[in-house]
């Protein structure tokens, strides 16, 4: 990331957003908390980066806010109080791509990457996202079975959600996003998903191709973007390596294939932005999804074997 770009300072913000109002698991609030107990910081400074801490950004307890809330009739739940959470994140995104800092967002459960991801594309039209996650994240009010927000986010971006989630001036569009990972989508999700235009390598196209070869695919069809932002589920990951998730499905990423993943996005030089989403502590075996989300973003901050 940047390794090339010796007149820039390498800066890091992060920014803790302890959102669990996009799912039903209690828990994942406790995430940001949960990665800076396993060090991200020091592993980030001791690879060269300078790193400056933003803090939590304020959440409301899932039990001071409203879950009944419909989106043109369809259940979307705390969809308010996540879109004020998200236009917050938004601001103090763009804020921090302006003073030219790579940035950081602790999850906190996939929701938060409405604002993280609408905060990059509020910079330039050039962003790419590589949605690594078990799941699409695709769905809208209409074809979501839960109703749960954090499986709704890639459309809100594309500016297809709910009105209040949609931020920003641009959306994605299908060109700009890449999905690796994937294993379990809803039955509409997957209708939809096939013909929308975004390229998804599922877990069969690891399988079969081995997960360098889908890389340099997916990093061919960001051919054309200046910035890649990685919002990274770290339930892509096999349960039993990453088993303090809300939503964990079998035959995931092993560590090494996440690993490599990152390790190229490294190596491409630019990626300016990373969600790390979905840790919860309270499912998790001594913090060890945390520990291997700090190990995500070190090899995706430079960190290398030899
Ligand atoms: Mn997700």
């Amino acid at each position: 990331m940047s390794q090339s770009a010796n007149t820039q300072p390498r800066r890091v913000r992060l920014y803790g957003v302890p959102m669990d109002l996009g799912q039903n698991r209690r828990g994942v609030d406790m995430g940001p908390s949960a990665i800076r107990y396993a060090g991200l910081q020091p592993r980030l400074e001791a690879l060269g980066w300078q790193v400056r801490d933003a803090g939590n950004l304020s959440v409301p307890v899932k039990e001071a806010v409203s879950a009944d809330e419909m989106s043109a009739g369809y259940p979307a739940y705390h969809l308010s109080a996540i879109a004020t959470v998200a236009s917050q994140s938004y601001h103090h995104a763009a804020a921090s791509f302006q003073a030219g800092e790579t940035v950081v967002f602790l999850g906190g459960d996939h929701s938060i990457a409405l604002g993280s991801v609408a905060g990059a594309l509020s910079q330039s039209d050039r962003v790419g996202v590589i949605w690594v996650d078990a799941h699409g994240d695709f769905n809208s009010p209409k074809t979501s079975p839960s109703g749960n927000i954090h499986g709704m986010v890639v459309r809100s971006l594309m500016g297809e959600g709910p009105e209040l989630l949609v931020l920003g001036e641009r959306h994605l569009r299908p060109d700009q996003i890449v999905m690796i990972g994937v294993r379990d989508l809803d039955a509409q999700e997957r209708v939809d998903l096939r013909t929308s235009g975004i390229k998804v390598f599922t877990m069969r196209e690891i399988d079969e191709n081995g997960i360098a070869d889908v890389m340099y695919a997916a990093l061919r069809v960001l051919g054309d973007v200046d910035a890649i932002h990685v919002s990274f589920d770290m339930d892509s990951l096999d349960p039993s390596i990453a088993p303090g998730v809300g939503t964990p499905v079998a035959g995931g990423l092993n560590y090494r294939e996440a690993h490599l993943l990152m390790e190229m996005l490294a190596d491409d030089h630019r990626v300016r932005s990373l969600d790390l989403v979905e840790v919860n502590p309270i499912l998790d075996i001594s913090n060890r999804t945390a520990e291997i989300a700090v190990g995500m973003a070190a090899s995706l901050f430079g960190q290398r074997i030899l």
